[in-house]
């Protein structure tokens, strides 16, 4: 056991090994000579022999386990051939991918990006918005309440009250930024991303609003896109319009993704209509502005060609690899 303990390397265990245990081994050697002992001392040698045989392997065996082990832990047993594991890149949800292509379009027309908190009071909400106490958005059916007065915003344009509040006209700036509506089907998600618009000036007139929106469009979808503005209403715009493009599918044919009507609705848009103007205290007479608003996954599913709103939401790499 001396002599095990004392054996650093592989070599010295094997030569303890052949010592005792080789051919010509000490106990091999009494083993053999077993033979010549009387009958009445074979049994009992025989026995003890065999134990010591046993005792020595197994200690011999561990010894051999113990070495390679402790080379284990040296770091020997690591093969630093072996090629390394591959790295996985994240990539830009498909929505924060449009919302920056809608972003990078009107900031080289010249607007500044805005972003604002996500709870609102009722007068940044609707009040200073022209939405009627009665309008049927303010009711606890489209609209998440915090409090009697407090909601999460179901658009951005708040965040445009706010910024008109602070700084007199010229004003153009985009809001992007996520609202909440008590809503979900296959259409609709409880929150979703909007980017809406604001310009506010001396002489502002709709033939600025179709041009900086056929513009967008022409940067956004296909330069030869046809677009078409058809009469409709908000509260806070007057005139109101929803701005239509030829169905990107069908180039108009009519098919399922336009409804049969060759035509998808992408925007909703106006002139903002004079008592929000009175609400931040700007000056009727003299300044006019144009708004804007569209949603992003709406624009996301028209370009990708996506047809299920709730995919965006479920995170499944499968689908966010192919963008
Ligand atoms: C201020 C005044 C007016 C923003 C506008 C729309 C028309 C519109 C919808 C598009 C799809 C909301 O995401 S959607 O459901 N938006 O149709 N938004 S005009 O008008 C404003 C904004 C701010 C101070």
């Amino acid at each position: 056991m001396a002599e095990l303990q004392a054996a650093g390397d592989m070599e010295a265990i094997k030569a303890v090994q052949v010592r005792y245990l080789g051919r010509k081994g000490q106990l091999t050697q009494f083993l053999r000579n077993i033979a010549a002992l009387s009958e009445a001392e074979r049994p009992a040698a025989g026995k003890a022999a065999n134990e010591v045989k046993q005792f020595l392997e197994g200690k011999i065996s561990e010894a051999l386990e113990q070495l390679s082990a402790g080379q284990a832990d040296q770091g020997s047993a690591i093969d630093v051939t072996l090629p390394g594991r591959p790295a996985v890149y994240g990539s830009l949800h498909p929505i924060s991918q449009i919302n920056r292509q809608i972003m990078d379009i009107f900031i080289r027309l010249g607007f500044d990006i805005v972003e604002g908190p996500e709870v609102e009071t009722d007068w940044y909400n609707f009040e200073a918005l022209n939405f009627p106490k009665n309008h049927p958005a303010r009711d606890m059916q489209d609209t998440f309440f915090v409090s009697s007065d407090i909601v999460l915003r179901t658009h951005t344009s708040p965040l445009q009250v706010r910024i008109m509040e602070k700084q007199p006209p010229p004003v153009s700036i985009i809001a992007p930024g996520r609202v909440y509506r008590c809503d979900s089907d296959i259409t609709h998600t409880p929150m979703f991303h909007q980017v809406e618009g604001l310009l506010v000036n001396e002489g502002v007139s709709f033939g600025d609003l179709k041009g900086i929106l056929t513009a967008f469009v022409h940067q956004m979808f296909d330069a030869h896109t046809s677009l078409r503005f058809r009469p409709s209403f908000f509260p806070f715009t007057e005139p109101s319009a929803e701005v239509d493009i030829l169905c990107v599918m069908c180039r108009g044919k009519g098919c399922r993704v336009c409804s049969q009507t060759g035509w998808l609705e992408v925007l909703g848009a106006g002139m903002v209509h004079p008592a929000v103007f009175e609400n931040v205290h700007y000056d009727t007479a003299k300044y006019t502005g144009f708004a804007f608003g569209m949603g992003v996954e709406r624009i996301a599913m028209l370009k990708y060609g996506i047809d299920d709103l709730r995919r965006f939401f479920e995170n499944d790499l499968r689908f966010l690899r192919q963008f």
